[in-house]
């Protein structure tokens, strides 16, 4: 059996970065079509572990339901946030109601930014 082929194994869970870039909306549903979901950032490890695939990638956080009210695609709040100083600001009324790892040289690494922007993404699946 070919098992978890292009899958990363950290702390019990399996993970996907993406080689090509798509929406966050189109990105989820692949991760959803693995048979996983767009990934859910728990602890300062997780945060650091994410960064070292060097990528700007989307994860599993959005404000679309309430603006300003940031939770994960398992519809929980944040226990820990790692948003860049400044970030989320919804840049100049833009819309910004996707949460990416824009940076991977620095943990504070989060940006909210418009939804419909192609980057790369992590796929996570649950234990
Ligand atoms: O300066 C921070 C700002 O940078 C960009 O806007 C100029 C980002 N937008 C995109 O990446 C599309 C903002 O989200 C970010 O806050
Ligand atoms: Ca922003």
């Amino acid at each position: 059996v070919r098992r978890q082929q292009g899958w990363v194994l950290f702390q019990n869970r399996f993970y996907y970065i993406s080689s090509d870039t798509k929406s966050w909306q189109d990105s989820k549903a692949d991760c959803v079509q693995k048979g996983a979901d767009l990934v859910i950032i728990n602890s300062k490890e997780e945060q650091n572990f994410l960064r070292k695939f060097k990528k700007r990638v989307w994860i599993g956080l959005t404000d679309k339901e309430t603006e300003g009210v940031w939770k994960w695609v398992d519809r929980t709040q944040l226990s820990k946030s790692f948003w860049i100083p400044g970030e989320p600001n919804n840049f100049e009324g833009k819309d910004e109601d996707c949460g990416e790892i824009r940076y991977y040289d620095q943990e504070d690494s989060w940006n909210d930014a418009p939804c419909d922007m192609q980057i790369n993404w992590i796929c996570e699946q649950a234990p």
